[in-house]
């Protein structure tokens, strides 16, 4: 996988910041984009119809969570959305047609670096997805994720169609807490996995991987989601890796110690979230393979998992 970036606003082929710690850990850099979407029209950054757009990769993780919030609130119509390549190329994610164009029919863009470069002409670092984009401020809101996933369900609720509150007030500071152990575990664990630059660190990682989804199994012996019997943002956070694990991470990653699919508990919970209205509609088989594999040449045809099963957790 290439992995360039912007420096100084110009696309170079190799990334200067390495993104290992002294013992070959992974570390993730932090999203610099992370400004708010505000319920207040009023405010810089206000909520409105058809002001933002999203630039993803559906096979990302992360952006796939955005993705999967936008359809499940019913803000498809709400905010506009540009879906890059699966695979990256020599200038990072792509927005190519078959004829060659550009496929972002909102700005035109072919690569992502350029969002970032005319949000800041000067901008140093990586062009990663999602980003949410003001098309009235011409400018990036935020880049991270975990926030966008927040304000996708909390701010915009005056145009969502599905009143569900998955960040519940009085649920917040457990789903805080759940949501740093599932990242660390499993979420960014998988990735500590998969670009771990030493032995050690691999084996660190993968350790805790097993932990974090032997604890997960425990909790969902005993209740239908991971904070009782609604479905919260952290339910979908876990969902989001439980979906890329068995064609991925077991393989690719290295994280081959069992698959989603033996683990009675959570293998039966990931189809039943799998089966919550507007969700099979996110998922883009080829394009989770697409991301992970497409730089090795050949698409895996497995794993067959049955995700229309019946879950008999109810
Ligand atoms: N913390 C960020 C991470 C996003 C991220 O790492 N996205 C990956 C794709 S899965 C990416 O775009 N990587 C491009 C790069 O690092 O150059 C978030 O959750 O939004």
């Amino acid at each position: 996988m290439q992995m360039g970036q912007l420096i100084d606003g110009q696309w170079a082929d190799e990334p200067p910041t390495a993104r290992q710690g002294k013992e070959g850990q992974f570390e993730r850099t932090e999203s610099p984009w992370r400004d708010w979407v505000e319920s207040d029209p009023t405010a810089k950054f206000g909520a409105e119809s058809g002001r933002y757009h999203l630039y993803v990769n559906v096979g990302c993780p992360w952006a796939y969570r955005a993705v999967l919030m936008r359809n499940l609130k019913g803000l498809t119509q709400v905010i506009s959305m540009s879906e890059s390549q699966p695979g990256m190329g020599k200038q990072g994610w792509t927005f190519v047609d078959a004829a060659g164009g550009s496929s972002d029919h909102f700005s035109g863009v072919k690569h992502l670096h350029e969002v970032y470069s005319n949000a800041d002409a000067g901008f140093t670092g990586r062009a990663t997805v999602p980003v949410l984009w003001d098309k009235k401020l011409n400018t990036i809101v935020n880049n991270e994720s975990a926030d966008i996933l927040r304000m996708l369900n909390s701010d915009f609720s005056a145009f969502a169609d599905n009143p569900v509150d998955y960040y519940p007030t009085e649920q917040r500071d457990a789903i805080d807490a759940m949501n740093a152990h599932i990242y660390d575990g499993l979420n960014n664990g998988v990735y500590r996995c998969g670009f771990a630059g030493s032995q050690m660190a691999y084996n660190a990682a993968y350790r805790e991987v097993f932990a974090e989804l032997d604890r997960l199994e425990r909790i969902l012996a005993n209740q239908r989601f991971l904070l009782g019997a609604a479905i919260t943002e952290s339910d979908w956070r876990l969902f989001s890796t439980l979906l890329r694990f068995d064609l991925a991470y077991y393989s690719r990653f290295r994280c081959n110690l069992k698959r989603v699919v033996d683990y009675p508990n959570l293998w039966a919970y990931a189809r039943d979230l799998y089966q919550q209205p507007r969700v099979a509609e996110t998922v883009d088989w080829e394009a989770f393979k697409g991301i992970y594999w497409s730089g090795t040449g050949i698409i895996p045809l497995g794993p067959e998992d049955d995700w229309a099963a019946p879950h008999g957790r109810g």
